[in-house]
């Protein structure tokens, strides 16, 4: 197996030759693991289902698409010259911004010429003898490679409701994430949204600005809380760059790898008058402090839980106007932070236009979608549009689409089907040299942060193998057994693991996701970090390596 930049230019003209690693994805992950393993000499190939790179950021192009991470701490921070030149637009940028940043990156760094579009992967076995990979694209053409790295992102693997009827609406339907690249109007259109989570309020809050009606159908009301965006200034982005070490190593420290870190204090350690003036702030703050800067208690205390959730109902009440309505948006069977926070820009003022009308389907549920609409227990509705915001097979979902076959030809999806087993969330074991970027148990949060680190790791472990001849590391049954027993018992005593939703492993759409499951490691970025330092150090003795 060659490493030389000769062998990199030979294998990326000749498509039929092996490559040193075969990176599914072109999104945030794989773009910055492309550049990562280039940089050692590697011949690298990835393969990306979409025409463009972006994952994330090229799928998702319904409107209101944005982030929820500060622009500033979501870009790239490997590149000195690259914080140098890009100037962000907006402190949350939206889905065309930040394509367009992921579209600059590749051409800075001339990634594409080692990305192959338009090419889904459908099946990668491990083959024992050469010790290697077996990639088998959806057009049936074949590549192997010694490693295989899965950069596929966490959420990516769309789900349509099982409603019946579905495909007999006559009228354009689209789930948000393979919203069309041509520009859909929605003027004097009779447009549905179904779905309520983070896509939907972002998605249900831009249609409704000018949607002849809009009929959202919820089947759970979601704890949003503002987002508070703004465009930055010139003068804002010279002080941006200028700290961009300072918010990088804040980044660092914190749980999520966001700027917000957690307030030390108790909820009750302070009195209601603090406690409520505390909270006033953070609803009236940009980004996600009021989630992950709140009192360390709100996510794992029920009391405290409780008077925060109250909070935000009391939020909801003053900002919707009709008090029916109002109690219909106020969560009821989870509390405030138990599920992934939407953030919003005027969501729960929609509901005061008199174009907008909320239909809560736990009282009538959807039946079937007809050829010319949406018929509930108690009514029929006629549309032109019907969106399906109705979110993804999350986390493990983009690997159990991909037949991927480890040592004997086991399935991984067999091996996770009662949860995920991994060292590390980067390493499975029967799966040598498979290594996963942001695979499940990884921590979750500001996804860029992690993703870095999470690529440069496996970086290491390659360039680690390559110094010393190796051919094959893979993780140990009793070092991925220890770490899934670990990530259990970090996420203990957090309510979030009560409530069904993505980050439990539930999806109602999907056979066999119907069990909460623990999908991600909860003890925090810099806890992670420190345990993946440790099994690097002393030469990865915790793998198995030959
Ligand atoms: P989510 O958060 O999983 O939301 C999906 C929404 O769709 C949610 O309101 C679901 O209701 C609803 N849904 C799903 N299936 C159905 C059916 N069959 N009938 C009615 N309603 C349904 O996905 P998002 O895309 O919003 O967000 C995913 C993440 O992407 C987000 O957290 C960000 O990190 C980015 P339910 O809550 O299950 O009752």
């Amino acid at each position: 197996m060659a490493y030389s930049q000769a062998a990199a230019h030979e294998a990326s003209t000749n498509p039929s030759t092996d490559f040193d690693a075969i990176i599914i994805g072109a999104g945030v992950s794989g773009l910055y693991q492309l550049y990562r393993l280039r940089e050692l000499g590697l011949t690298v190939r990835v393969f990306e289902a979409g025409s463009g790179v972006g994952g994330t950021w090229y799928w998702n192009r319904y409107p209101g698409a944005r982030f929820d991470s500060e622009s500033w701490t979501y870009g790239y921070s490997f590149s000195q010259e690259l914080l140098e030149e890009w100037d962000w637009e907006e402190h949350f940028a939206g889905q065309p911004e930040t394509e367009r940043y992921l579209n600059y990156v590749a051409d800075k760094f001339d990634l594409r010429r080692d990305i192959q579009f338009h090419s889904r992967v459908t099946a990668a076995r491990y083959d024992e003898d050469t010790r290697s990979w077996d990639v088998e694209l959806e057009n049936g053409r074949r590549y192997s490679s010694r490693f295989l790295v899965t950069a596929i992102g966490v959420l990516s693997a769309a789900t349509m409701p099982t409603i019946p009827g579905v495909k007999t609406f006559q009228g354009q339907s689209c789930h948000t994430h393979y919203w069309p690249k041509e520009p859909v109007r929605f003027e004097g259109k009779r447009v549905a949204v179904i779905g309520t989570g983070a896509t939907g309020v972002q998605t249900i809050t831009e249609v409704a600005k000018t949607a002849g009606h809009l009929t959202v159908f919820q089947r759970t009301p979601q704890w949003c809380a503002p987002l508070h965006n703004a465009k930055i200034t010139p003068e804002e982005m010279r002080r941006i760059r200028d700290n961009y070490t300072e918010i990088f190593a804040r980044c660092q420290e914190t749980y999520g790898c966001f700027i917000h870190a957690t307030d030390p204090r108790s909820t009750f350690e302070v009195t209601p008058e603090e406690r409520e003036a505390f909270w006033e702030k953070l609803y009236g703050e940009p980004g996600f402090g009021i989630w992950m800067g709140n009192f360390r208690d709100i996510l794992v205390d029920r009391e405290a839980n409780a008077l925060i959730s109250d909070f935000l109902a009391r939020k909801i009440r003053q900002r919707v106007k009709d008090p029916g309505v109002a109690e219909k948006l106020i969560p009821k069977n989870h509390g405030f932070g138990t599920r992934r926070v939407p953030l919003e820009s005027g969501y729960f003022e929609v509901y005061n236009q008199p174009n907008v009308k909320l239909v809560d389907i736990t009282e009538t549920p959807i039946e079937r979608v007809t050829p010319t609409g949406i018929k509930t227990s108690d009514a029929e509705y006629e549309f032109d549009i019907i969106i399906y915001a109705t979110g993804f097979d999350a986390i493990t979902g983009a690997f159990d689409r991909i037949n991927i076959r480890g040592v004997d030809g086991v399935s991984l999806k067999d091996k996770w089907k009662e949860g995920p087993q991994t060292f590390l969330g980067i390493l499975v074991d029967g799966f040598p040299n498979m290594l996963m970027v942001m695979g499940p148990h990884a921590g979750l949060g500001n996804f860029p942060r992690a993703a870095e680190y999470s690529a440069d790791w496996v970086t290491g472990l390659v360039r680690f193998a390559r110094d010393r001849g190796l051919s094959r590391v893979e993780a140990t049954a009793a070092g991925a057994t220890a770490w899934t027993d670990h990530v259990i018992a970090s996420s203990e005593g957090l309510l979030f693991t009560e409530v069904d939703s993505w980050m439990t492993g539930i999806n109602r759409n999907v056979e066999g996701k119907q069990v909460r499951r623990i999908m991600r490691y909860s003890g925090g970025h810099p806890k992670f970090r420190e345990r993946c330092e440790a099994a690097a150090a002393d030469g990865y003795r915790e793998l198995a390596l030959a």
